[in-house]
This record gives C-alpha cells, structure tokens and sequence, in this order.
C-alpha cells in the first residue's frame, strides 16, 4: 500500500493483505503475513488501533476514520487528524526523549501510523479502577507536561520556528472544535448529545446550568484555550492517554495537538487523577479503597510538584526563547527578576489549570465523552454519589480557582467533601 492509494479503512481481514509489502512494518514483525495474527483493539472515541503480530514481533497500526468512531458517520471528521498526532509525537519524542511510543511508519493518505507496540503496558484508567498504586507516573508525566510544554514554548524555542510550528498545527481546526464544544460549553446547557445519570442528578444539572458564575468562568477558560497559543499541548491528555506498566509511563493520541495554554494539559491531567480519586467509592466490592485514595492524592501533589521543579530547571538552564530573554535579566545580574518571573509564570499555569480541571470533570459526567472510571460503576445510585461529587468539586475549584493557593488546600477539599459531602 503506498501513499497514492486512496484512502480505505483496514480491517482484521484485509491488513495483512493491504499492509504485508510494508518493509517499516515487515522488518519489525517479519515478512510471513500468513503467521500474522491481527487484533483490533481501539476502545477510544475515533480512530481503529490495530495488535499485528507476526513472527519476529508485534507492532500497533493506528488508522483515523473520516468520523467519529463513538458516535458513527453522521460526525464526519477529517482524516488529517493523523498528520497531526505523527507531528506531536515526533516533537514530544524530541523534547521528553522516551515518553512516547516509537514511531515506524507514517503514511498521510491512509492516515495510518505504524508504531511501537507497548507491551505488557495498560491504559493507565484500567490501572486507577482496578485499585493499582502505580509508583513513577507522578514523576514520569510531571517531567513529561514540563518538558514538552516548556520546550514547545518561546520561553525556548527560536520564535521563527514556533511561529511555523503554530501555522502548522493551527490547522487542527476540527479537533480544537471538538474540545471547545464538548469541553467548554455543551456541559452547561442541554446540547443534543449531552447524557447525565438520570434521574439521580438531574436537581444538581439543573443547578450547574443556572449557575451564571460557573457559566462565565467556563466561558474564559475558553477564551483562554482559543486565544492563548503559548506552547503546543498534547490536547487531550488524561488517564486514557496514558500506558503504563509499574516501571513505565508512556504518553500516547495527541491527535489533539495544537498551540495553546500550558495549563490546559496540565488540568487535564490532574481532573483525571481527582475523578479517579471520587469513583473509588464504586470500586470497593473487593475491598476498601482507602489506601487508593491516599495515593491518588499523593499523585496530584508530586505530579504538580515534578512539573514545578523541572520547569523551574529548564526555565533556569533552557530559557533561550524570546520571552524573558537572560539579556534583561541573568546577564545583568538580576537573577533575583527572572526568579520573580518564573513565579509569576506558574502562578499563571496555576490558577488556569484549576479552571481547566473544574471544567474536564463536569463534562466527563456531563456531555458526551464519560470516563470508565465513573461508567463502570454499574450500581446506578452509588455512580450517582461519586459522579455528584466530583460535580461539587469541579465546581469549587472552577470557580474559586484564584482564592486557593495550593495543591492541599484541594486535596483536602476533595478529601472532605469525599467524607462528609460538604460545600
Ligand atoms: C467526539 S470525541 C470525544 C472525546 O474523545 C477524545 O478522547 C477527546 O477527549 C474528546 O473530547
Ligand atoms: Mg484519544
């Protein structure tokens, strides 16, 4: 299959057929297609994901649809999504070497990447439900949000080279659609593809949707998000995202990838880890959770501190972008004003992830996209009480988010309203 062919979905059927010429692919696994075993196994919203394995090894071929996978093809979406998660993934690799699966093939018309089969490697969401403390991802994906951020910024980079990089991505038109929709606004009023755990919450829906003060903040934040290009994020980096093993963190489907503010990803990210945080109470069959839950904030605490130490490194060691410039500051003997700088700066990202983070919950329980971690709660009531809340909560920090200073002052509000249900 090359390049000039147009483009077909593969299939269990026809890959080995479409893809056994491929010499990326064959020179992984081995060129006998008739000893291939192939799998599919996406479980995301919109692409096929394909396990090929043959003789010499495994490999994963990832396929974008012209749809929406989760919602069918009534939602068409452009297959140039791909383009852009191979261009993500080539910077993360350069900026946060081994963060990322390694990338064999990459073909735009078929809008297929052909890369490293992670194994034996989870979803890090399957890891967080079934109860497992994985002991680097605090570390590995603070360094990781820290570095990619950081370096696709113009606190670092040459600002001709951003600025190309931004045209680029900036074409990303229909994913950022996605997010400023789905994200930002669908979740605060009753938009057609919106779905809640009924009847159970719908009093508390109804109160978030009349809630003027959580609409605006909601509104500025995607204001923030459309108009912010600061570095380029990874878009869409929660616990599905990520793989892991209990050695291992890897960062994966920045199909979202585009120019914006660094305190999205990283908002993101921590909603994830709070959600996970109050849908233990529907895992506990087999057993207390109290011990999860202690981790999971203890996750939330080293993740914003990892990013905080390493960003503060490179902002000392890396800073050789246009923004900042050491001229002003180092070089005259000021470090003292690029420290008062640097404060400034994460006291931005802090204060904007909050929001982000408030926001990413609510239309996790909200709007289209659900979490497993909520979804596999099968007593609807019990899903009820942890999905309300996490609303509660994502609420509090959208809100409140520039009169609370630190990551405990939210841990221990997530940790008392999990206890006692107050605000
Ligand atoms: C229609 S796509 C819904 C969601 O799936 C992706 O993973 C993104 O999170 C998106 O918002
Ligand atoms: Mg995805």
């Amino acid at each position: 299959m090359t390049g000039k062919t147009p483009f077909e979905a593969l299939s269990v059927e026809t890959l080995a057929t479409r893809l056994g010429t491929n010499e990326a692919l064959t020179g992984r696994i081995g060129e006998d297609t008739s000893r291939w075993k192939v799998r599919e196994v996406g479980d995301g919203n919109l692409n096929l994901v394909f396990i090929v394995e043959g003789d010499k090894g495994a490999a994963v071929v990832k396929q974008a649809l012209p749809y929406v996978r989760l919602v069918g093809d009534s939602w068409p979406l452009p297959l140039k999504r791909s383009f852009f998660e191979y261009h993500a993934l080539t910077r993360q690799e350069a900026r946060a070497p081994g963060s990322v699966p390694a990338i064999y093939h990459f073909d735009e018309t078929q809008a297929l990447i052909i890369m490293e089969y992670l194994s034996p490697h989870i979803i890090l969401r399957r890891a967080l439900i079934e109860g497992r403390q994985l002991p680097n991802i605090a570390r590995d994906i603070g360094l990781f949000m820290a570095r990619t951020l950081f370096r696709g910024s113009d606190f670092s980079m040459v600002t001709k080279e951003r600025k190309a990089d931004l045209a680029l991505f900036a074409d990303n038109v229909e994913l950022c659609d996605i997010t400023e929709n789905l994200v930002f606004s669908d979740p605060y009023f009753d938009a057609k593809m919106n779905r809640h755990t009924s009847p159970q919450l719908d009093a508390l829906v109804a109160e978030l949707r009349a809630d003027r003060d959580l609409k605006v903040e909601a509104q500025r934040l995607k204001h923030l998000f459309a108009a912010n290009a600061e570095t380029l994020l990874h878009g869409d980096l929660h616990s599905g995202s990520i793989m892991v093993t209990d050695t291992e963190t890897r960062m994966i489907d920045p199909e979202f990838a585009f120019y914006g503010p660094m305190a999205f990803d990283v908002g993101m990210l921590l909603a994830n880890f709070w959600m996970a945080f109050f849908s233990q109470r529907g895992h506990e069959q087999s057993g207390k959770r109290d011990a999860m839950r202690a981790y999971l904030l203890d996750v939330t605490a080293q993740t914003w501190s990892v990013f905080r130490t390493e960003f503060s490194h490179l902002w000392r060691t890396e800073r050789n972008g246009m923004l900042y410039q050491k001229s002003l500051f180092e070089d005259q003997g000021d470090r003292l004003g690029a420290e008062q700088a640097l404060d400034h700066v994460l006291h931005q990202i802090w204060d904007d992830l909050l929001g982000f983070a408030g926001i990413e919950v609510h239309r996790r329980i909200l709007g289209l996209a659900h979490n497993a971690d909520f979804e596999t709660i099968a007593d609807e009531d019990l899903r009820a009480t942890c999905e309300a809340r996490a609303l509660k909560f994502g609420r509090h920090i959208a809100v409140n988010r520039r009169h609370i200073h630190s990551i405990d002052e939210v841990n221990n509000l997530a940790a008392l309203i999990e206890q006692e249900n107050r605000i």
